[in-house]
């Protein structure tokens, strides 16, 4: 097999998922409760067999840091290729960091030509999905390609949040429209390219002598399909999602818990891998009614859990009532509180008889779901909630 360095871009700051990622990068969030996004596109490049990958990373890099370590959950702690951590070159102006996503890798450069590989895989850290990149490199070598994209249907009242694209009967792109506001088709960038390496300094010395913006999806691939260069749309069918809006994330999540969720956490040949700490097991006591759900280790549940995602050390007193509902790692609810699709971010501790997504008068806050108003109530890291409180 040819040899390929895949590139994680984890920088971007992912500023409509609000709160979430006020306080650490998109693709340190966390996921189905165990998990932080990024584990998604590490154990897709470890179980595809690619084991040599560069993680860029921006902003409030922190918890990603920490995270990854030296890559040991995803075996990518080893001698040679594994895992590098790379960070931006810190200049003595704001506007030396990165810009966009193709400066952040043309400031890498170096590290990338110096590693022997013939094709650069560039990912999103902040996609769920399950992919073996093996079928898209091999697409890639057959069609001659400069560029492959991954490629997928969206839909089309959500057209305006992906790069859009048109192909020919081969498969090479003949046009390409980064996030337009009245999309043309449904046929949408996943954000994921191969690239030949040699092609990839090319573009991206030419598009920095061109001094115009540095990101693949505004200025790279556009460029490259004017030119008429060989850039081929690889169509993927199986699962994806960019879970970029708190709404996508809240649905994704929503998604895991059907009796057979479309993304399979369950299945031993693909394992998402993450790092993750020692807790004691679940426990689930007398007083408890779960239905539909993921709990994790270290929960203690006492009250009752409808349809939600419980991360580890999660405490549910009695009589409290946790529905359609994500609760990450260490939240307490206490006695007689309701939780009602809300999601709540790290340490949140809810006092007691409180009504979370609900409001006073009990009516769910969720009728008039919009793009605006999704309904779903959203509680930053480590806020604590009076008792009685109502919202
Ligand atoms: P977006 O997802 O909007 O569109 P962007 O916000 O640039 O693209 O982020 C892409 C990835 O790069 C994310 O994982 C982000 O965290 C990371 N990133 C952003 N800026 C970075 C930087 N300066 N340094 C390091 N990492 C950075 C893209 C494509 C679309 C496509 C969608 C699919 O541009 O064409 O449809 O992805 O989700
Ligand atoms: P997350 O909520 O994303 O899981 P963590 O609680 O895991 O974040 O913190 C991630 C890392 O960032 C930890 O090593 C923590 O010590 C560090 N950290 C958190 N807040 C700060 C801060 N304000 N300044 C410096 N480091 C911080």
């Amino acid at each position: 097999m040819s040899k390929v360095l895949a590139v994680i871009l984890a920088g971007g700051q992912g500023e409509r998922l609000s709160l979430l990622s006020q306080k650490r990068a998109k693709p340190a969030v966390p996921f189905a409760g165990k998990y932080r996004i990024i584990d998604f596109a590490l154990s897709n490049c470890v179980n595809s067999g690619i084991t040599d990958v560069a993680v860029l990373t921006q902003y409030r890099p922190h918890s990603l840091h920490d995270h990854i370590g030296i890559g040991k959950p995803w075996d990518l702690d080893r001698q040679k290729g594994g895992i590098h951590l790379l960070q931006p070159y810190i200049g003595h102006l704001e506007s030396d960091w990165y810009q966009g996503t193709a400066d952040a890798v043309y400031q890498n450069l170096g590290f990338i030509m110096e590693e022997q590989c013939d094709y650069v895989l560039i990912l999103a850290g902040d996609h769920i999905y399950r992919m073996d990149y093996s079928p898209m490199i091999a697409f890639h070598q057959q069609h001659g390609a400069d560029v492959t994209l991954g490629a997928v249907i969206v839909p089309i009242e959500e057209g305006h949040r992906f790069g859009i694209l048109e192909t020919d009967a081969s498969g090479k792109v003949v046009s390409f429209e980064e996030k337009p506001s009245q999309p043309r088709g449904t046929l949408g960038s996943m954000g994921i390219y191969v690239f030949n390496k040699d092609t990839l300094a090319r573009v991206l010395l030419e598009n920095a002598q061109a001094a115009g913006g540095a990101d693949f999806g505004h200025n790279i691939i556009p460029t490259m399909v004017e030119r008429s260069e060989r850039v081929f749309a690889y169509p993927f069918a199986g699962y994806w999602q960019d879970v970029g809006t708190i709404q996508s994330y809240w649905e994704a999540h929503m998604a895991l818990l059907d009796d057979k969720p479309a993304f399979d956490l369950y299945d031993p040949s693909w394992v998402i891998h993450t790092r993750s700490e020692e807790r004691p097991p679940a426990h689930v006591r007398s007083a408890a009614k779960i239905t539909s759900s993921l709990i994790s280790h270290g929960c203690i549940i006492k009250g009752q859990v409808e349809h939600s995602v419980l991360s580890p050390g999660v405490i549910v007193e009695e009589g409290a009532v946790v529905r359609d509902s994500i609760i990450l790692f260490d939240c307490v609810i206490k006695a007689g509180s309701t939780i009602d699709r809300a999601i709540l971010d790290k340490e949140v501790e809810v006092g007691k008889d409180c009504q979370i997504g609900t409001g006073d008068d009990m009516t769910p806050n969720r009728l008039e779901p919009s793009r605006l108003n999704s309904g779903i109530t959203l509680i930053g890291k480590r806020t604590c909630l009076p008792d009685h409180l109502k919202v």
